[in-house]
């Protein structure tokens, strides 16, 4: 193949673990470029002429006349024909891999991406979404280990199928779905995670250790996915006062969510307003939730439509929506 001096564009994601394990399995010369996708890099105009979906990975082969190549599974696929390995050349033996590797492209790769959205960066916690996604990865895991049954791997030897599906798979924890039960998944991961190349190219551009790193982690993703502007104010334990206090927040003009998480301290219910009102927000709920219930006792909702109405009479912190 010659003088092979390849760019990979690329932050710590399974796409792009992708690209960098299958350099690193192919021993071919490489150089990373990182790109920040919680500043949003990947959307700039110098990378959109690259990669005009504006995601990571891309590479830029020198060794072929500055050739670019978009989409991960497009990247796998050029470079196991460029170097003929990775991919046997008949014709059958080329179609079992791309049958795998377009079961993650279309499969794997978007519901786990799902899952993680719905799971981990959601200001609001949508059950049925969880589950629907965290319940299709499931499903596509035991079609996995149905194949991995009787293969060692998935299509014929060690392939780019193998490189697509794990660099994935492997994150199972981080959206929240089990693998118990699935014994040829689980032989398959650790034989894969523990190739000396799949090791280097897992820590490319940096290893990023999601047991301490988590909370930046998410906070990264939510900058990524535009969901940066809310934060959480208050775990409540009862629905009805959580519903309270969102009704409070909106009739002030503060836009807030309420989202579920068992295991909030305070909780399960968790009141998230725009970052941009968020000290406001916290004042208000803290003089709220201080509040003795009023007396005579009424069914709530009297409970605090004073307070609202001493609120809203304070122009500045009423705004019209
Ligand atoms: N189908 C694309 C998906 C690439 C993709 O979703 N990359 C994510 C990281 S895993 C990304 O760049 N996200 C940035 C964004 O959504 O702006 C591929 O396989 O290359």
């Amino acid at each position: 193949m010659g003088m092979t001096m390849i760019e990979l564009y690329t932050a710590a994601t399974p796409n792009g673990w992708k690209a960098s394990i299958a350099l690193e399995e192919l021993g071919l010369d490489y150089t990373v470029r990182p790109i920040a996708l919680s500043k949003q890099e990947q959307k700039e105009e110098w990378y959109l002429k690259l990669n005009p979906n504006g995601r990571i990975p891309t590479i830029v082969d020198h060794g072929n006349d500055d050739f670019v190549v978009f989409e991960s599974g497009a990247i796998l696929i050029y470079l196991a024909e460029r170097t003929g390995r990775l991919m046997p050349r008949d014709e059958k033996g080329r179609s079992r891999v791309l049958q795998w590797l377009m079961f993650q492209m279309g499969g794997i790769g978007p519901m786990m991406g799902q899952a993680n959205v719905f799971y981990r960066y959601a200001p609001e916690k949508i059950p049925y979404a969880i589950d629907r996604y965290q319940r299709e990865c499931r499903r596509l895991f035991e079609v996995l280990d149905r194949q991995l049954q009787d293969h060692e791997y998935l299509a014929g030897d060690y392939s780019i199928a193998d490189i697509a599906n794990w660099s994935w798979v492997h994150t199972y924890k981080w959206s929240g779905v089990s693998i118990e039960g699935l014994t040829h998944l689980q032989r398959w991961l650790a034989a894969i995670k523990a190739r000396p190349a799949v090791q280097r190219g897992r820590a490319v551009p940096e290893r990023l250790d999601l047991g301490t790193d988590a909370q930046e982690f998410v906070e990264g993703a939510r900058k990524m996915l535009c969901l940066v502007d809310f934060v959480p104010v208050r775990c409540v334990a009862s629905r009805e006062r959580a519903e309270e206090l969102h009704l409070l927040l909106q009739s002030l003009g503060i836009e807030a969510f309420l989202s579920f998480d068992e295991q909030a301290e305070r909780g399960p219910w968790v009141i998230a307003v725009e970052a941009a009102r968020h000290a406001e927000a916290q004042r208000l709920i803290d003089e709220e939730e201080a509040e003795p219930p009023p007396a005579p006792l009424e069914p709530r909702g009297g409970r605090w439509s004073n307070t609202v109405a001493r609120k809203t009479l304070q122009p500045c912190s009423v705004s019209v929506q």
